[in-house]
């Protein structure tokens, strides 16, 4: 099994590449990385970072691979950092994914109701069309609004919004769904599975933002797809892993910019993975 992940490498300020290749590694995988820029920092709480697009470097990437003969199971997409890294995902996808191979789409592009620095309503358009050519996309709440033109709001009725992102693509599935009830808040993941029924998935609502969430959720459910296990398992996993990396980050009471202790957390992770592949 070989996975490409596609994503910036943010030096400091643990996210992408930084995250997806220890934990898609580690379940057990190839993971082959394509860098799209080089950044001191991620760009979410830090001034003054460094920025050096890689994109005139990926077309003889891609002609060396495919020299090669290197073709992928799966391709995971997270941050681009302009219209035409969209483009280049594209041709990726075309010369380098398997005929029944798995795309996967990650649109990096905000939070907590707010696009990040460096993304504007073009991109989102551009986003868009991305996550048509995908089979499963992975947008936080912030980003499945901005995808669907919905007003970012809290306590949304998420399955209308499930339905409008299945235009989109087959298999959506959305973190950070916050949903208040008697009991308190939880924090939910609403995804479409294999046979486009909407469901959930809750965890423990953990106050607080924190960075590389998105990152830790993406490639721990591309670490179980790509292990084998249906959508179900994949995003029960995923959550659970990164619930328990946000607990332990609080408890450590690390600075959010820092990004995640997923590190501590991974070893229940795979052992988790493990039982369930073995279980099939
Ligand atoms: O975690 C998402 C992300 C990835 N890469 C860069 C970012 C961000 C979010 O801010 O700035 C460079």
């Amino acid at each position: 099994m070989r996975v490409l992940a596609i994503n910036d490498i943010s030096c400091v300020g643990k996210c992408s590449l930084t995250v997806s290749l220890p934990i898609i590694s580690a379940s057990g995988v190839t993971c082959d990385i394509l860098p799209t820029a080089i950044l001191s920092t991620h760009t979410g709480g830090f001034t003054g970072y460094t920025f050096r697009d890689l994109s005139e470097d990926i077309p003889a990437i891609i002609a060396h691979w495919k020299s090669l003969g290197l073709k992928y199971d799966i391709i995971i997409s997270g941050y681009l950092g302009s219209i035409s890294q969209i483009e280049m995902v594209k041709t990726v996808r075309r010369e380098l994914l398997k005929e029944n191979g798995l795309m996967i789409v990650d649109p990096v592009m905000g939070d907590n109701g707010k696009l990040y620095v460096h993304f504007d309503q073009a991109f989102v358009e551009q986003m868009k069309g991305l996550c048509r050519e995908a089979d499963v996309i992975v947008p936080n709440l912030t980003e499945a609004c901005a995808l669907t033109d919905t007003p970012y709001a809290e306590n949304l009725d998420y399955a209308a919004l499930l339905a409008k992102l299945g235009s989109l693509c087959p298999r959506p599935s959305v973190t950070g769904c916050d949903e208040t009830g008697a009991s308190g808040t939880l924090c939910t993941v609403y995804y479409t599975d294999e046979a486009g029924k909407v469901k959930k998935y809750a965890t423990e609502k953990v106050e607080g933002a924190f960075h590389g969430a998105g990152d830790v959720y993406a490639s721990a459910l591309v670490g179980a797809l790509a292990r084998g296990t249906d959508t179900d398992t994949a995003v029960c996993l995923a959550a659970d892993f990164t619930t328990a990396s946000i607990k332990q980050t609080k408890a450590d009471g690390t600075e959010a910019r820092y990004g995640l202790n997923s590190e501590s957390c991974m070893l229940g992770f795979l052992e988790k993975l493990d039982a369930a592949v073995k279980r099939g």
